[in-house]
């Protein structure tokens, strides 16, 4: 067992590190980890931590215990207009932890250890990769029990398992094992539960060695080919953000501050 240490404590996930790798757990196993609108927003909490911290290279999101990585929103709380927290205001906050980890400009890895259901399922989708535990299992469960995601979590579900599977997935609710989701391209590796985390810590340190720039670009690339002009944006903000490390960026700003014409002329035009 590797050494994690608490980055920061929450009370319905935990938050952790070791060695360039930030791990979010859903932590409510009585549950299947079913997520509350306080779990998203601590997962949000962490998911900007992740962002900012220069030491977070990659992260990785699970949940806790063997038998769930996560059953979705928690139908206990589930109101008219959304799952409702301790204010007593529905909410669909899992929307904005799913665009998050879609923009998070580092891989996220979903560690499917058990049961990745409903919203679960979303939010195992929405991470770069997936590595699952040989006991994982798949699926929607929208149309059964009152609910669906008709966002990513169809349209982008359709442009990893094709058409006809997303359609199946949704409008017959049937459960699928790790197999038969890495058949489908859902799930990039399948391993004995036991070796799940090894694996993760892996593919963590195999990116770890690889340009943290290039891993972003490609991720920003990938999302904008889907994204229309949010992934446009992000992009071209990536973009914006290595000009900015050029002197030719530095020329203008330097230029007005010193009240001259910028002399944009020595830099190179190349083909
Ligand atoms: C996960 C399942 C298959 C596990 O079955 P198993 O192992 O037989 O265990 P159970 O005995 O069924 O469960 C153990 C205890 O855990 C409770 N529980 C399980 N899942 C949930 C849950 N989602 N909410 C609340 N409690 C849950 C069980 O009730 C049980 O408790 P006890 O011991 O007291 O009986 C199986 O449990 C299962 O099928 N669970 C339901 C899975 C499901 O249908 N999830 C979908 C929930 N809905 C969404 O996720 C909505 C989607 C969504 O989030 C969204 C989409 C788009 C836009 C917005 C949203 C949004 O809502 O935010």
């Amino acid at each position: 067992m590797r050494n994690w240490t608490t980055i920061k404590s929450y009370e319905e996930i935990c938050f952790d590190f070791f060695e360039g790798i930030a791990k979010i757990t859903i932590n409510r196993p009585r549950y299947r980890n079913a997520f509350t609108p306080k779990t998203v927003q601590e997962i949000s909490d962490a998911l900007v931590y992740c962002r900012e911290s220069q030491d977070v290279c990659v992260v990785v999101l699970t949940g806790a215990g063997d038998k769930a990585f996560c059953s979705g929103g928690d139908m206990n709380v589930k109101g008219r207009g959304g799952y409702v927290g301790g204010d007593g205001v529905p909410r669909l906050n899992v929307l904005d932890v799913q665009k998050q980890i879609r923009s998070l400009p580092k891989p996220v890895i979903a560690m499917v250890n058990g049961y990745a259901i409903g919203g679960g399922h979303v939010l195992h989708l929405m991470c770069d990769l997936t590595i699952a535990s040989d006991n994982a299992i798949f699926g929607q469960t929208g149309p059964k029990v009152g609910s669906f995601d008709a966002g990513f979590g169809a349209s982008y579900l359709a442009r990893i398992v094709g058409q006809k599977k997303a359609r199946e997935i949704w409008f017959l609710c049937r459960q699928y094992s790790a197999a038969e989701a890495e058949r489908m391209g859902m799930v990039n590796k399948v391993v004995p539960s036991e070796r799940l985390e090894d694996e993760v810590v892996d593919w963590a340190k195999t990116m770890m060695e690889r340009s943290p720039l290039a891993l972003r670009m490609i991720k920003a690339g990938l999302n904008a080919e889907l994204d229309g002009q949010a992934g446009i944006q992000e992009l071209a903000g990536d973009a914006t953000m290595l000009y900015y490390m050029l002197d030719e960026a530095q020329e203008g700003g330097r230029a007005f501050l010193e009240k001259r014409k910028p002399d944009f002329s020595k830099y190179p035009k190349l083909p």
